[in-house]
């Protein structure tokens, strides 16, 4: 049987833990074949980020207008688009109804807390991109930079539900990372109007690169399978937390190593 094929638009992680290389074994996983449209290429390992090379926005859309020209999309997914022009140029394609199942992780801020983007660029994801999409899957950093109010732990989100909501009236929002009292890795999911919890077990471990990355792809992967919104954000939340079990006790390079985003799903494809 061909497999669906899901689309990633996204970063280079040279180390294999978040970005691309997430997207593309995360897909796999899921029985997915995955294309890619490469933004920027960053130098990285476990320890941090050493360089970034953004690829001109003309070259994002001749890799964009090759996949498009030939192969059938059954969902996309966005990690980091880098600069403004591109997250416009993306934003564009989605307007057109070029990219089908649109699940938007808006990669804003870095493991670190400092932010990636210019202004300019966390507007156009408000005003072009987030409104587009199918699902969109801010962490809690992220969703309080896009409603400009810090947001520390779901009952936040829940207080800020309708705001965060507006930022994709017609979609899905899953805020992930959230914190109920002691409990941690609670997310919260708001679709129209209704509000609800999905906690998750805490995993003591150090090893939690790509945790986003892996989140939103086996989201577009579900998609791209069929699956209803809601079955394919709690099926991903699955797969994350035996991700983030699975490599808890691996030693892959000197700082927070990646998540085990090549795991088979069970019960999937
Ligand atoms: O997890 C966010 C992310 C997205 N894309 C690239 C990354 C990272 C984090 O390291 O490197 C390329």
């Amino acid at each position: 049987m061909t497999p669906p094929v899901a689309l990633s638009i996204a970063g280079s992680d040279s180390s294999g833990g978040a970005g691309i290389q997430a997207d593309l074994t995360t897909f796999a996983a899921h029985g997915v074949h995955g294309a890619s449209v490469v933004t920027a290429v960053t130098a990285q390992n476990t320890t941090g980020v050493q360089g970034v090379e953004v690829v001109p926005v003309s070259f994002v859309e001749e890799q964009l207008r090759s996949v498009l020209g030939d192969l059938r999309l059954a969902a996309t997914k966005t990690g980091m688009l880098a600069t403004e022009e591109i997250i416009r140029f993306v934003a564009r394609r989605a307007t057109a109804g070029d990219l089908p199942q649109l699940v938007v992780d808006p990669v804003m801020v870095a493991s670190t807390g400092s932010r990636l983007l210019t202004e300019g660029a966390e507007r156009a994801y408000v005003d072009a991109l987030l409104p587009q999409a199918r699902v969109v899957t801010p962490n809690l950093r992220e969703a309080s930079v896009l409603i400009g109010e810090t947001l520390r732990r779901a009952d936040d989100v829940l207080a800020r539900s309708a705001e965060l909501q507006a930022l994709c009236p017609d979609g899905w929002v899953v805020v992930t990372g959230g914190h109920v009292d002691d409990q941690a890795a609670v997310d919260v999911v708001l679709h129209e109007g209704s509000t609800k919890m999905l906690p998750g077990e805490w995993v003591d471990t150090r090893n939690d690169h790509g945790t986003g990355c892996t989140f939103a792809s086996s989201v577009a992967a579900g998609l791209a399978l069929g699956f209803e919104p809601l079955e394919a954000i709690t099926s991903a939340k699955a797969f994350v937390a035996e991700a983030i079990r699975r490599s808890a006790g691996w030693d892959i390079g000197k700082g927070p190593g990646p998540v085990a985003h090549t795991h088979p799903t069970p019960n999937w494809g």
